[in-house]
């Protein structure tokens, strides 16, 4: 039993429609009492054209949209009002609503409803937050797939035969009298478990890549004052976003700016130049490099014609970085190994080449794929369970010993379609989308 929530599923902006979205028990039973036309006989899905009314007031003119459990978004008893979007209306009859028994939906409610009803596995759940977020077409593809359940549908022969191997092994254990079943062998353990590690880590690889797309990159611009880092993250902007001065110490604090490379959404953070300063305000611009570093996937370190500053590279060595050397206008002797760019002249695609090696961005046909950072750690989980396990059976262990570790590879497999616990873990999931979805 579900009580029935109300939202807002439109941004709270005045414009020329807006859709309050209800799903729960009493949906219909509580909308009735603020509809002009009866709710109570609906077959599966109805449209109706009415008016909210309160004590014979009438609120508004709406279109709406009857959903009966199981033929909605959320498998409930379901409705949509579609409302002109003033927010003096949305905001009375959602009111009104209120005080009929709905009650508000807390963030991602709706699509939690549809999980728990079994109408989307927690993959597909996360997608839709994916979608609405997605900036690039690569992104926005790959989670139409996943949303669709092409992703899931890739994923579940895989945990079939974890769970299959598990049974074997346990019917074993638990009733070795019984002559009829099969036994399952050291080699067959370890044939299985092989092959299925083999399938996680396609599947692993895969993630990798795909989670550029969904995720995206960060990268932090550091170097020298006046090498040339806001010239360059204006040449990968193509606007005159960061000033940019001959004065050393011009830019202070981060400058931020967003790109497509080859889909990827990729993050720049220009930062201020390193090196020690009394001015006040520089030495915090300074200090804010440290956390666009801790946060980066990586560095590019920009250099000039007087070469690389010993000191500063050294505290971004052991970062996945890329050297390069700007002002290529003014170098005449050039190292065939280096890399050269102009940012003034924008001439950076060496660089972007580089960065696209780098990260292992390439245009790819986008295909169903595991995409975010909780789906590629309960993946690389089950891999290093199973390492376990055929190491445990391959060392003649006992075989509940590497049962333990199978299982642990199987709750991680249901861990990623959310078929475990699936309370405590949608809670921390749905609370990322915001109200209405
Ligand atoms: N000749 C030449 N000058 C450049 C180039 N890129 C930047 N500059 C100049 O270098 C100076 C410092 O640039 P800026 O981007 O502010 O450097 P930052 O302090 O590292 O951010 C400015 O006068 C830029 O016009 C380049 O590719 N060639
Ligand atoms: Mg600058």
């Amino acid at each position: 039993m579900f009580e029935t929530i109300v939202a807002l599923a439109t941004p709270p902006l005045k414009s020329a429609l807006a859709i309050i979205r209800l799903s729960g028990d009493d949906c219909f039973e509580i909308v009735n009492k603020v509809f002009d036309h009866d709710l109570s006989n609906i077959s599966k899905r109805e449209i109706f054209h009415g008016h909210i009314v309160n004590e014979n007031k009438v609120i508004d003119e709406v279109m709406l949209l009857a959903y009966v459990s199981p033929h909605s978004f959320t498998g409930e008893n379901s409705i949509e009002i579609i409302t002109h979007g003033s927010m003096l209306i949305v905001n009375e009859i959602i009111k009104l609503l209120l005080s009929k028994g709905a009650r508000m939906a807390s963030n991602g409610e709706f699509s939690s409803r549809a999980y728990l009803n079994n109408k989307l596995d927690l993959v597909q759940a996360e997608a839709i937050n994916d979608l609405i977020n997605a900036t690039t077409i690569e992104g926005r593809d790959l989670s139409m797939l996943a949303l669709k359940g092409d992703t899931s549908a890739l994923f579940r022969p895989i945990k079939d035969k974890i769970g299959e191997i598990l049974s074997n092994i346990e019917v074993n254990i638990d009733y070795p009298e019984y002559e009829d079943i099969e036994e399952v062998s050291r080699e067959k353990i370890n044939e299985y478990c092989v092959n299925i590690v083999n399938e996680l880590n396609e599947l692993v690889k895969n993630a990798e890549r795909s989670k550029l797309y969904n995720e995206g990159l960060n990268i932090a611009i550091v170097g020298k004052p006046n090498v040339g880092k806001s010239s360059l993250l204006n040449a990968f902007l193509n606007e005159e976003k960061a000033i940019v001065t001959d004065i050393a110490g011009t830019t202070r604090d981060v400058v931020e700016g967003e790109i497509n490379l080859s889909g990827v959404p990729v993050r720049l953070f220009d930062t201020a130049g390193f090196r020690q300063s009394s001015d006040k305000i520089e030495a915090i611009g300074i200090k804010k490099i440290n956390d666009v570093l801790s946060k980066a996937d990586l560095v590019i370190y920009v250099a000039d014609e007087n070469g690389i500053d010993v000191s500063l590279y050294s505290e971004i060595k052991d970062k996945k970085h890329i050297i390069v050397y700007n002002k290529s206008d003014k170098i005449s002797k050039k190292d065939p190994n280096a890399l050269y760019i102009s940012a003034l002249n924008k001439d950076i695609s060496p660089l972007t080449n580089k960065i696209k090696e780098v990260m292992g961005i390439s245009i790819n046909k986008i295909s169903p794929s595991f995409n975010n950072s909780r789906q590629l750690g309960l993946l690389e989980k089950m891999v290093e369970c199973l390492k376990v396990a055929i190491k445990d059976n391959n060392d003649n262990q006992p075989i509940d010993l590497v049962s333990v570790s199978i299982m642990s590879a199987y709750n991680a497999a249901l861990d990623l379609l959310g078929e475990s616990n699936k309370n405590d873990l949608s809670d921390e999931i749905f609370s990322r989308f915001c109200v209405g979805k």
